[in-house]
């Protein structure tokens, strides 16, 4: 009793204590975007302890399954930073704990701080101050910003802040590495990072090994040129790429000491949003394929400089990268159930496809094509991997360059009942069991727990040999509509409320209205409005049938958007 009594003042102290080192700055204000808490790095210390904290009390409330921490501001400036929470499956964090994380992320003083951690507490059921063994485990990994080291100790001190929380700090690594590691440490795979490394190399190897030996390519088919923004992912892909076989890999802004800065003039977000070459491409490139990652390689975008010479580029987004995977699967779905046309159970796969209205809308004409399944999540990973995790075989991108292929534990299990069936039939070289085998070999290669810019272009470099696809055939699979996003500044972003995946405003009312009137302007018109999760703006998307068109419709809209909010 005067045990557990010691343990409760020592919680009070050290949340106190806690609380009094990081204090809230000066009208500071956080919330739990798509993406964490984001702004200017020098700021975010408290926020991070905070982030920190809740991400310790979500690990003791899940009786000590491990929970993740990332500190990165991903393609934005390198100025920024900002935290995220990963839950133990290696997602986002639950969104029933982000209303808490807003609080507790600006509480005023120590003493509301304490009081709020102690009622939350209570509520959740979560036994604190339990002294003597480790209650709860949270993994940490930053990117190469400047800022990173000083915003690990704010998150370090404010696990320690609960009493029985143990600290992993995994270094420095791109964001999929961490949430690839929470989620194999808690299915009790191992999970360092050279056993990261080693199940990207050894699966695709396999599906190289499967590709049919009239496919393949030439040398220029396999080489491909990284634009690594200057961040984490060009410094890992360097460490690896030597046992990529059947690669010839490049790395350019590879985020070596003095080759430029992050994410500035380079990088997946700025290839995609300004379609022009990223610094240190230029006309000696054209012809070969290349591909651009974030700062924290959670987004993949291919690219081709073109040969007009304002810069331009040829660009491959991630809508595109999603169609080429959906192809695929499709395709080896068909050749198992095909099975050569003997009668066998066919594989039960539900397979879907996950995009957001930023999807250009050719693609989603393009995959209803295929006859496949398509759905709509708001913006933001969390809304579209939860949704992908709905199918046997769910495949989600958002344009910009973020998904992965999710497939679930059961349909692994069939091919793995399927393919030993093959194998004892001593049936391994039939289409059927190939292509079992290729599925098998990219659940393993793409990351189950979040978008991966390093698996994801090993998985398209593998479909793409398989294929015997070069960059343009990819390219044609369908033109992409033209399309512009603007942002504009207004007091108060949350002002405006969506509906129907965001595709519709019910707030600020009559908006809408505009909207529909200027839409009906266009041919092949498509607009909307969002409030930005991640940044102090709204942004406004536009496609219509020629990119003067879509430029139009989207200075129209987002000129009533300032009307009426700015
Ligand atoms: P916001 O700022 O909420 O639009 C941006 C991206 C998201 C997602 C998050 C997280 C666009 C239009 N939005 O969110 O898709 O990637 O950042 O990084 O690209
Ligand atoms: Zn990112």
């Amino acid at each position: 009793m005067a045990a557990d009594q010691d343990h409760e003042q020592e919680q009070r102290r050290r949340l106190l204590a806690v609380a009094s080192r990081f204090p809230l700055p000066n009208g500071a204000r956080f919330s739990y975007g798509t993406a964490g808490f984001r702004a200017d790095g020098a700021t975010m210390a408290s926020a991070v302890c905070r982030a920190a904290l809740l991400a310790a009390l979500r690990s003791v409330k899940l009786a000590g399954a491990a929970v993740g921490i990332v500190i990165t501001a991903s393609h934005n400036p390198v100025r920024d930073n900002g935290v995220k929470i990963a839950d133990p499956d290696g997602g986002m964090m639950d969104q029933c704990w982000e209303p808490f994380a807003d609080t507790l992320a600006n509480a005023p003083d120590p003493d509301a701080l304490l009081q709020l951690v102690l009622q939350f507490a209570k509520d959740e059921g979560i036994p604190l101050g339990r002294g003597g063994h480790h209650t709860a485990q949270v993994l940490l990994g930053r990117d190469t910003r400047p800022t990173g080291e000083y915003l690990l100790d704010a998150a370090l001190q404010g696990i320690n802040a609960i009493v029985g929380a143990r600290a992993i700090d995994m270094g420095i690594l791109t964001t999929p590495q961490l949430h690839w590691m929470v989620r194999s440490k808690n299915k009790g795979i191992k999970a360092s990072e050279s056993d990261y490394f080693t199940q990207l190399i050894d699966s695709f190897r396999r599906l190289l090994e499967l590709v049919p030996k009239d496919k393949g390519g030439d040398d220029l088919s396999k080489k491909l040129i990284v634009d690594g923004a200057n961040g984490i992912g060009g410094v890992k892909l360097e460490q690896i790429k030597a046992e990529l076989s059947g690669l010839n890999i490049i790395v350019r802004n590879s985020g070596k000491e003095g080759e430029g800065i992050l994410n500035h003039m380079c990088g997946a977000d700025f290839v995609q949003k300004e379609r022009v070459t990223p610094h240190g491409f230029s006309p000696d490139d054209i012809g070969v394929r290349c591909a651009s990652l974030d700062g924290d390689a959670d987004r993949l975008v291919y690219f081709h400089v073109s040969s007009a010479s304002n810069n331009s580029v040829a660009l491959v987004d991630g809508d595109k990268i999603l169609s080429l995977f959906a192809l695929f699967i499709r395709e080896q779905l068909d050749i198992i159930s095909d099975n050569g046309g003997q009668a066998n159970k066919p594989l039960p796969s539900r397979l879907g496809i996950v995009q957001t209205a930023y999807a250009n809308g050719a693609s989603t004409k393009f995959l209803k094509s295929l006859g496949l399944e398509v759905v709509f999540t708001p913006t933001g990973v969390k809304y579209l991997h939860k949704k992908a995790l709905e199918y046997d075989i769910g495949i989600y991108f958002e344009a910009n360059g973020h998904g992965t292929v999710l497939f679930s534990e059961d349909f692994i299990a069939q091919l793995e009942s399927l393919s030993n069936e093959l194998c004892s039939r001593a049936d391994t070289v039939s289409a059927q069991y190939q292509a079992a085998m290729r599925l098998m070999a990219a659940s393993q290669l793409i990351n189950q727990a979040v978008g991966d810019a390093l698996s994801g272009f090993l998985l398209v470099e593998a479909i793409l040999q398989y294929k015997g696809w070069s960059f343009q055939n990819w390219c044609e699979l369908y033109s992409d509509l033209p399309s512009r996003q603007l942002k504009v500044k207004v007091i108060d972003r949350t002002a405006i409320i969506t509906t129907d995946a965001e595709t519709k405003v019910s707030q600020p009312s009559g908006l809408q209205e505009l909207i529909d009137m200027e839409i009906a302007n266009y041919a092949h018109g498509r607009c909307f409005v969002r409030p930005s999760g991640t940044e102090d703006v709204v942004r406004v998307y536009a496609e219509a049938s020629t990119q003067e068109a879509a430029d139009s419709l989207a200075k129209s809209v987002a000129c009533h958007v300032e009307s009426l909010l700015g």
